[in-house]
């Protein structure tokens, strides 16, 4: 198999030895697929319209309108927001899946799952108005689940979970029109209109992407989070490890793949049995190495702990160390080829989730009254696979690195603010005081275009050495811990400033927020820094930004359109498809600022990716008064008697 395009920019070399082993063994993989693809410039572009059979049709020079006469901007728009419905539907529908497993639980159809965490039920709760004095938790769990179904139907008023938004926000929203009145409405709304013949106007069609884009982050993505988190616990900082060493040779290993937490919290749950352990030791295995890749590994390394095997773009490589016995996969960012890449060893590939079949992969159907149950079963498979390891097929690399994650909103405040004191005063006065000169969120996922790691890893180094701190999530907070970005030790690397903080407070300068969904925390802690005060009143006030550097998928682009439609501006390392239409491209990366305060920008190279972020931070500081760095002056008594406080 040949080398892709992009091996240069490739700087993990536990992914670098295992291509060496595809190669040697023939096995294709994801970077193989990358050459062979030529990739569409009319696609690229946004010029490829296919949404009725008068074409399929391509805008060109030639041809500058479609048959119905669709130009390229009306093109373009439909289709960049039809991949604002798909990720919106991907991130709510697993919004939806855990609000059912909670109404389960209030209802007592399950006794897989619990309320683990009680304050978090009652603090939303309270956010949706709903009486918590004197009430059992399972009651005030049954009638949030009630409210939290709801938020995906029509209602004529907007979703409630918008209501977490700065007031001066919601008030943006209202007064542009592109408050979602519920998930499900909104995208259906969005594929009617883009449907042949209905909405033209590219900027009529965006507007529309941006309303189902908040329908994800302020509404199903963030009510993902919060029951998750009610499920299964508010994660804490807690130390793991990752990349594809944390693969056991002499232990029976369980991948679990893909984004729901669901089924994937049981089977951690049986892999601590101390009898599955006994299982697994009577059949010759010294234990059992539960690990994951892409969000559900997120998931779980957040709450437990449990070490992460890689990222999106290392999928294929796991399977590929021959010591896998079973990888389980539920929703989003699983490759198909998974299928032929466990053909070549005795892996397990099995699929969990109703939604998702795949040709080749074994099929069990998750169901919330019977999880343990299911978890049990799964995990005993597995350990019965292991008889079919062939020693002489494994190849593990020497590649495991410790590191940090667990960082919610909750733990930020107790973290900065201590345990009684909690709050993020600290984080707002470096700030301002200029010791930190930002706050930037690095997430989103690989692509083979980008190479693995090599451009997410030097922006985020740029950054922080700019003391800039960073929020991470999904595949990019995988890349940079396996880079030893996400230790207390990483502040080294920090810009002064940054360093001081984080050695005082022992953090790293790089957090981990969490999976994909979650990047609903990063609009919760700046909803809380804005609280704190001094910072303005609303997310366009703040120092902060957002990148994607390797975005890929659907999910990525409703991200971008919540985050710019909240006020930030949000770099990606590739265009969306859009460059095609000129004036959609101008809407996306200058006139929406006018609006929203946020817009798009667009930067392949570290360098400029780095510019881009620090000229918006040092915009926002200065529009703040905070450009120049204060000095800490001591005082002496007569100075501070002087002192108008
Ligand atoms: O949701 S970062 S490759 S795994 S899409 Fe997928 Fe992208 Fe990874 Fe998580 Ni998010």
């Amino acid at each position: 198999m040949s080398d892709s395009r992009n091996c240069a920019r490739d700087i993990d070399p536990a992914t670098l030895q295992m291509k060496a082993v595809a190669k040697a063994r023939g096995i294709e993989t994801v970077w193989d697929r990358s050459d062979a693809n030529t990739l569409c410039k009319f696609g690229a572009e946004g010029l490829c319209c296919k949404n009725c059979n008068l074409g399929p049709c391509r805008i060109s020079v030639r041809a500058p309108r479609g048959m119905c006469g669709a130009d390229a901007d009306t093109i373009a728009a439909r289709n960049l927001s039809r991949s604002v419905a798909a990720g919106t539907s991907a991130h709510s529908d697993h919004g939806r899946h855990l609000v059912h497993t909670l109404r389960m639980v209030a209802e007592g159809k399950t006794d897989s799952y619990r309320i683990t965490d009680e304050r978090k039920l009652m603090e939303t709760a309270r956010i949706y108005k709903i009486e918590t004095d004197g009430r059992p938790a399972l009651d005030i769990a049954q009638e949030l689940a009630d409210v939290l179904e709801a938020e995906f139907a029509y209602s004529a008023i907007p979703m409630k979970t918008l209501s977490q938004a700065p007031v001066k926000r919601q008030a943006l929203w209202q007064k542009n029109g592109v408050q979602p009145h519920g998930v499900d409405h909104a995208v259906v709304e969005l594929m009617h209109r883009t449907h042949m013949g209905v909405d033209h106007a590219f900027d009529h069609v965006e507007q529309a992407s941006i309303t189902a884009s908040l329908a994800d982050g302020w509404g199903g993505s963030m009510i993902a989070t919060a029951v998750s988190d009610i499920l299964f616990g508010t994660p804490r900082p807690l130390l793991s490890s990752v990349n594809l060493g944390v693969i056991s040779a002499d232990q029976v290993n369980i991948v679990v793949h893909g984004h729901e937490p669901t089924l994937s919290e049981c089977v951690a749950a049986v892999c601590e049995d101390p009898r599955t352990i006994a299982y697994a030791k009577s059949k010759g295995a010294a234990g059992i190495r539960l690990s994951g890749i892409c969000c559900t590994a997120n998931e779980i390394l957040m709450r437990r702990g449990v070490p992460v095997a890689g990222s999106f773009l290392q999928q294929e490589l796991a399977i590929m160390t021959g010591a896998v016995e079973m990888m389980l996969v539920d929703v989003q960012c699983v490759m198909p080829s998974l299928a032929s890449v466990a053909a070549c060893f005795h892996t397990k590939v099995v699929a969990t989730s109703k939604l998702a079949h795949t040709s080749g992969f074994e099929t069990i159907e998750f169901d919330e009254e019977h999880a343990m149950e299911q978890a049990r079963s799964l995990v005993t498979s597995a350990i019965d696979n292991f008889a079919n390891r062939k020693k002489d097929s494994v190849t593990i690399p020497d590649a495991r690195v410790e590191f940090v994650a667990g960082f919610s909103v909750r733990a930020i405040h107790e973290m900065l603010g201590g345990r009684f004191r909690s709050g993020l005063r600290p984080l707002n006065d470096a700030i301002i005081d200029g010791r930190i000169r930002g706050i930037a969120g690095v997430v989103g996922c690989n692509n083979p275009k980008k190479g693995l790691d090599g451009t997410i890893v030097p922006l985020v180094k740029g950054l922080i050495a700019s003391d800039v701190l960073v929020l991470l999530t999904g595949c990019a907070a995988i890349t940079c811990a396996k880079a030893g970005l996400l230790s207390p030790e990483a502040a080294a690397m920090a810009g002064p400033g940054l360093r001081e903080v984080c050695e005082a407070v022992g953090m790293p300068p790089v957090l981990h927020l969490g999976s994909c969904v979650d990047n609903s925390r990063i609009l919760s802690a700046a909803c809380d820094v804005l609280a704190e005060g001094g910072l303005g009143d609303d997310i366009s006030d703040l120092p902060a930004a957002g990148a994607a550097p390797e975005w890929m998928s659907e999910k990525a682009v409703a991200i971008g359109h919540y985050f710019v439609a909240s006020g930030m501006l949000v770099l990606l390392g590739s265009p969306l498809h859009v460059t095609g239409g000129e004036k959609l491209n101008t809407l996306l990366t200058k006139d929406l600022e006018t609006t929203f305060g946020g817009k798009f920008a667009w930067g392949s190279d570290t360098p400029t990716q780095v510019k881009i972020i620090l000229d918006h931070i040092d915009k926002k500081r200065e529009a703040l008064g905070i450009n120049t760095k204060r000095q800490r002056q001591l005082l002496d008594m007569k100075e501070r008697r002087a002192l108008d406080v």
